[in-house]
């Protein structure tokens, strides 16, 4: 695959999965009438790729919450963390690790230089809060198209500098999600340098997912074939100790 993913490798790897399955089922003898029904199929599952790849609503400025909450954890009490915020994360890095081409570690300053996307979306918590907030910051996908995702990475693991009661918090997403135009590495909330309670200096933006599936105080974007050995196995934070489910979307 070239070590890059675009929106068309999701697609094409998808309906390849599809056209197999399809000529299986015309090969046997069993009849036209499960031909039909596999077409049906067919058209069902594009039909939620397609709404997978759908952008969340994006809002107007005057939508703009007046206050965007903390949630979880509102501040890192670590030496490390409370210097890295004097010296306004001059010195934090992302990493890109695990299963593409060119291990990347950035700065904040080759974060800022990337091309840039600003949205207005709502944030929804399971908690039953919502706020709406200006994010910006690159696409996830162009990140990934810089190191090179490699054949056979199916997830995205996001790692956070905080602990979160039972210990580190870490999410992941599917490719899908990871390519989706409106997920973004964001460094900025409404304009200004994200705010420690919402994740400074850097924290995801997946908006098709629900709150905890967008973590805050973000040092790497690992790679993986499977969430097998990812925590306790189910993908996350909330995942391996609270039962929620992995795939959050909205
Ligand atoms: N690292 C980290 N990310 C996190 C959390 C957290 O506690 N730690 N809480 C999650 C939850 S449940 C929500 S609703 C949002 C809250 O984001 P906010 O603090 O900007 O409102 O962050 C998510 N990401
Ligand atoms: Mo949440």
């Amino acid at each position: 695959m070239n070590g890059t993913i675009g929106r068309r490798g999701v697609l094409a790897g998808a309906s390849m999965l599809f056209l197999g399955a399809c000529s299986k089922v015309a090969d046997s003898t069993v009849g036209s009438h499960l031909l039909g029904a596999a077409e049906t199929w067919h058209k069902k599952v594009h039909r939620s790729l397609a709404d997978r790849m759908a952008l969340a609503r994006e809002y107007e400025k005057d939508d703009i919450s007046p206050t965007f909450k903390g949630n979880g954890t509102v501040n890192i009490n670590t030496p490390e963390y409370q210097a890295a915020t004097q010296n306004r994360f001059a010195d934090w890095r992302l990493e890109v690790r695990g299963m593409v081409d060119t291990p990347m570690s950035l700065s904040m300053d080759n974060i800022r230089a990337l091309p840039q996307r600003t949205q207005i979306t709502r944030h929804d918590c399971v908690e039953g809060w919502s706020a709406i907030g200006e994010w910006t910051g690159p696409q996830l996908s162009t990140l990934l198209e810089a190191a090179g995702v490699q054949e056979g990475a199916n997830f995205v693991v996001f790692r956070c500098a905080d602990r979160f009661s039972q210990g580190p918090y870490y999410e992941s997403v599917d490719m899908i999600d990871a390519m989706h135009p409106q997920t973004i590495v964001a460094h900025m909330l409404n304009g200004e340098a994200l705010p420690v309670k919402n994740g400074a200096p850097l924290r995801m933006r997946v908006e098709r997912q629900l709150g905890y599936k967008h973590p805050k105080y973000l040092t790497a974007i690992e790679l993986v074939a499977s969430l097998d050995d990812i925590g306790e196995g189910q993908g996350g934070y909330w995942e391996d100790h609270h039962g929620y489910q992995w795939y959050a979307g909205i």
